[in-house]
């Protein structure tokens, strides 16, 4: 349908290995021109081309995969005409693993001050100076060639789940045709796939409208967009129960921005394949981890002489060589290396629960790896 492309293969291709026996979960491989993911499969979130406090070297001994950027903050700064100068993201910043791009929509509608949105684009206010920009579908994919991420992502427009029916179909309607946009843009197939983002807030006709219009064009993959703002979990997995089905079953699933371990869970047995989520290094620079028996606040008085590890039952490199009591003599004095090591360690527990996961869809008892999980870890824990 989009001009330019039709006689060319997806660099991104999602095979199937097999379906999970008693739930909608599925074992996967995503082929990038910069290696071959297992999924499901979390994604660390690196917004300024650095996952914060975290070395590549270090990334990788964890396990991580692809890492996401964003558009918006690497336009602003340091520009990705700098980028591309460098010789693109990839190797500006040393990682030669997957990247994944967000498109900068979601950004400006959280970050930018003064938005008009417009047919055209979006008319915003730099957060950082105050200056005047113009961000359009083809100008976010002009960007994300410049970077050179493997996975680029449609400019969309990601309303508030509460958000008017009448709003709400409007904006989808324009996101489509901005996906559109942006995949006529698009002038590197051979190295970079495109994902169109499915929005719809709550409204189920419009979320199954918007599939429809989008998988009717030839993305690479798909994204779940518009969930985690603000509505409760149980409405979350209905937009999934009638939405997952619907989405072709060679492409890849990536639900954005959601993180935590239940969320995690419940949406790969929704059929979910990708994820990425600020949480897990944002909360370990605060002194919160992530752990088998849930959250552990570092800085409470309970581990001032808690010579054991974070989590026993994690293999990460912190867990192996520093105490509880040494990490929150760290956080407590604000030392840099206190936020290192639980950011290697939150990210490593994601990480080894996705392994996990894949191990359990592979043997075919999730349901029971999720009871066994939450027994420990606590559901209505974050
Ligand atoms: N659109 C884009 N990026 C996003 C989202 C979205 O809806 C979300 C919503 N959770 C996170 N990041 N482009
Ligand atoms: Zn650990």
């Amino acid at each position: 349908k989009s001009k330019g492309r039709k006689h060319l293969e997806h660099p991104i291709n999602y095979h199937l290995i097999k379906k999970e026996k008693h739930t909608g979960a599925r074992l996967g491989k995503l082929e990038t021109p910069n290696g071959t993911f297992e999924t499901p499969m979390f994604m660390p979130v690196g917004t300024q081309a650095t996952v914060k406090a975290m070395s590549p070297e270090e990334l990788k001994k964890i396990g991580a995969g692809v890492i996401l950027s964003n558009t918006y903050h690497l336009w602003l700064r340091p520009g990705s005409d700098l980028i591309e100068e460098a010789g693109g993201l990839h190797k500006f910043m040393n990682w030669d693993q997957g990247i994944l791009t967000d498109s900068g929509g979601f950004q400006v509608f959280s970050l930018a001050d003064s938005r008009e949105i417009t047919e055209e684009g979006v008319h915003f206010r730099s957060h950082l100076d105050g200056s005047k920009l113009f961000l359009t579908p083809e100008k976010s994919i002009q960007i994300q060639n410049e970077l050179g991420s493997d996975i680029m992502m449609s400019f969309d427009e990601c309303p508030p789940f509460d958000e008017s029916y009448d709003y709400m179909k409007k904006s989808i309607e324009r996101t489509t045709r901005w996906a559109e946009r942006g995949l006529n843009a698009h002038n590197n197939w051979e190295k970079q796939g495109l994902f169109g983002i499915v929005q719809g807030g709550g409204y189920k006709d419009l979320r199954l409208q918007h599939v429809r219009d989008l998988t009717s064009m030839d993305f690479s993959g798909y994204s779940i967009g518009g969930l985690s703002v603000g509505e409760t979990h149980e409405e979350m997995y209905e937009v999934l129960d009638y939405l997952t089905p619907e989405l072709p079953e060679d492409k890849t699933r990536y639900l954005m921005g959601v993180g935590t371990p239940a969320a995690l869970i419940e949406s790969v047995i929704r059929g979910v394949d990708i994820f990425d989520c600020v949480l897990p290094t944002r909360i370990a620079r605060n002194g919160t981890a992530m752990t088998s028996q849930g959250r552990v606040v570092i800085k409470n008085a309970v581990h001032a002489r808690d010579w054991g590890p974070l989590d026993p039952k994690c293999d990460c490199d912190t867990c192996q060589n520093y105490s509880r009591g040494y990490l929150r003599h760290l956080i407590k004095t604000d030392e840099i290396l206190g936020m290192r090591l639980i950011s290697i360690h939150n990210l490593r527990f994601l990480i080894h629960l996705m392994e996990q996961v894949r191990e359990a869809i592979r043997e075919d008892n999730l349901l029971e790896f999720k009871e066994a999980f939450f027994e420990e870890y606590g559901y209505n824990e974050p």
